[in-house]
């Protein structure tokens, strides 16, 4: 029998076969990126993977699907159920971005340390937006439907499979085979011509509701890799002659802790694609949609700690406005060295950042009585604090990102009140609960804690 997480892990190697066929600048990305990850591996030994391990990172990525309706979400959503991917998180990117993007999202992934160290496959899936009315009127929402409606992204088989797969843990390895084969498939560009009048009226309201809505099937957009050194990497594809979008996006590079998550992309290239014409006829064309995006991670902030992180990006904003001419990376560096915590046991301490504890070996205790707090444990050596990643988005990174691989603005009808779409909106959806990324990561610290206190004999009078 073939495990979810193998599915997975199977799954997101397919997948970048494919896309390596389809995009070979994405070929390239993955090569730089593992020579910067081999390099900062080389230059800081075990430091470099404080933050997973070298065989993790460098098997890791995210992908990104765009999918049209609530129908075609709950299908995708059973396809990543089959591999032990859950929907966390909601990202609402309709109001993070200023270009028309008109999309929601939510991010499907594994949920445990264990099932994230096997293989931490991840897969951004946005939903087209059909019923705002800041972007679609009431005749283009019926014929966006309509035409929604009509299409089949995923296959009765496929779906089958999927469904056998989740409800029995693993499929018999023909099945395992016959299911990967589909499911990569379904996300492949497809050579069906474009009906190109369709395509340039969605194309008018925002480019993202034409990739969704104009086609009749999906694609990956884009499958991220993750470096170790992000402006390295930047660097090094710029000096290849690789066209980068202007910045990197998040957090600013500075001599603090990685928190979070920065990203940064390749220009969306000209892709040929065959397109129908009014009268019928088929020529060859191209379109600008799909990107290669790369991204370096860090820790998992609590609350406390994106309040801070929300706040610092509107300070840095304002700083911005006020001095045009200095580099926003400059203004975000000084910003944050004033005002976010420079060492990972100030993070902990202050309740911003998550962490894991275990126990220390004997030989670094300073004390002979374990203290009761975790501060304490940790200062006299009983215990050391490891630092949980941030496996999640960004909706500003994400809007960002979104934005600057367009090359028209589209519209949108500020007149109209856009429509509720929400985390429990998208739940009803699909059959699921969308689940919230900060309970997640505080029961794995909570777990990890309360584990410290049982073997230490604390229960009880632990602080
Ligand atoms: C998704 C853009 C967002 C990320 O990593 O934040 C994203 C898309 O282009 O479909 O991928
Ligand atoms: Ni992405």
């Amino acid at each position: 029998m073939i495990s979810q997480w193998q599915l997975r892990a199977a799954f997101a190697a397919r997948l970048s076969n494919m896309y390596g066929r389809e995009v070979p600048a994405y070929s390239i990305l993955v090569n730089v990126s593992r020579d910067v990850n081999e390099d900062v591996l080389r230059a800081k030994g075990a430091d470099a993977e404080r933050l997973g391990s070298i065989s993790r990172v460098s098997a890791e990525r995210h992908g990104a699907i765009r999918v049209g309706t609530p129908q075609e979400l709950q299908q995708a959503a059973r396809i990543f159920g089959a591999m032990g991917m859950y929907p966390v998180g909601f990202y609402d990117l309709r109001e993070a971005a200023s270009s028309s993007v008109p999309v929601v999202s939510t991010a499907f992934r594994p949920v445990t340390d264990t099932e994230l160290a096997r293989n931490p496959f991840r897969v951004f899936t946005s939903l087209l937006t059909s019923a705002d009315p800041r972007f679609f009127d009431t005749d283009l929402r019926s014929r966006l439907e309509t035409f929604l409606a009509d299409r089949e992204l995923f296959s009765p088989e496929l779906l089958a499979l999927a469904d056998r797969a989740e409800a029995e843990q693993a499929l018999p390895e023909t099945q395992a085979e016959h299911f990967l084969d589909l499911a990569v498939a379904a996300f492949e560009l497809s050579q069906e011509p474009v009906d190109k009048a369709w395509y340039e009226t969605l194309e008018r309201v925002s480019a993202v509701a034409a990739d969704i809505g104009g086609v009749r099937s999906t694609h990956i957009n884009h499958l991220t890799p993750r470096v170790l050194d992000i402006d390295e990497l930047y660097h090094r594809m710029i000096e290849r002659g690789i066209e980068m979008i202007g910045t990197v996006q998040g957090p600013p590079k500075w001599t603090g802790p990685d928190v979070l998550l920065r990203q940064t992309s390749f220009r969306a290239l000209a892709e040929p694609r065959t397109l129908r014409l009014p009268d019928g006829t088929v020529t060859k064309g191209a379109l600008r949609v799909r990107f290669g995006e790369v991204e370096a991670r860090g820790i998992a902030l609590t609350r406390a700690g994106r309040a801070l992180y929300d706040k610092l990006l509107t300070m840095v904003d304002h700083k911005k406005a006020a001095q045009p001419h200095t580099p926003r990376s400059d203004l975000a560096c000084s910003v944050w060295t004033e005002h976010m915590p420079s060492t990972e046991q100030e993070l902990a301490a202050q309740g911003l950042a998550y962490f894991t504890y275990d126990l220390a070996p004997e030989h670094l205790r300073t004390s002979l009585r374990p203290p009761a707090s975790m501060a304490d444990l940790v200062e006299q050596g009983w215990v050391r604090a490891q630092p949980i990643v941030y496996e999640d988005f960004l909706p500003r990174s994400a809007a960002g990102i979104f934005q600057s691989n367009l090359s028209v603005q589209g519209m949108r009808n500020r007149d109209h009140e856009g429509s509720a779409y929400d985390a429990a909106r998208l739940s009803g959806a699909i059959d699921r609960d969308v689940l919230d990324p900060f309970t997640l990561y505080g029961q794995q610290q909570v777990l990890s804690i309360a584990r410290i206190a049982g073997e230490l004999d604390l229960k009880g009078r632990f602080r």
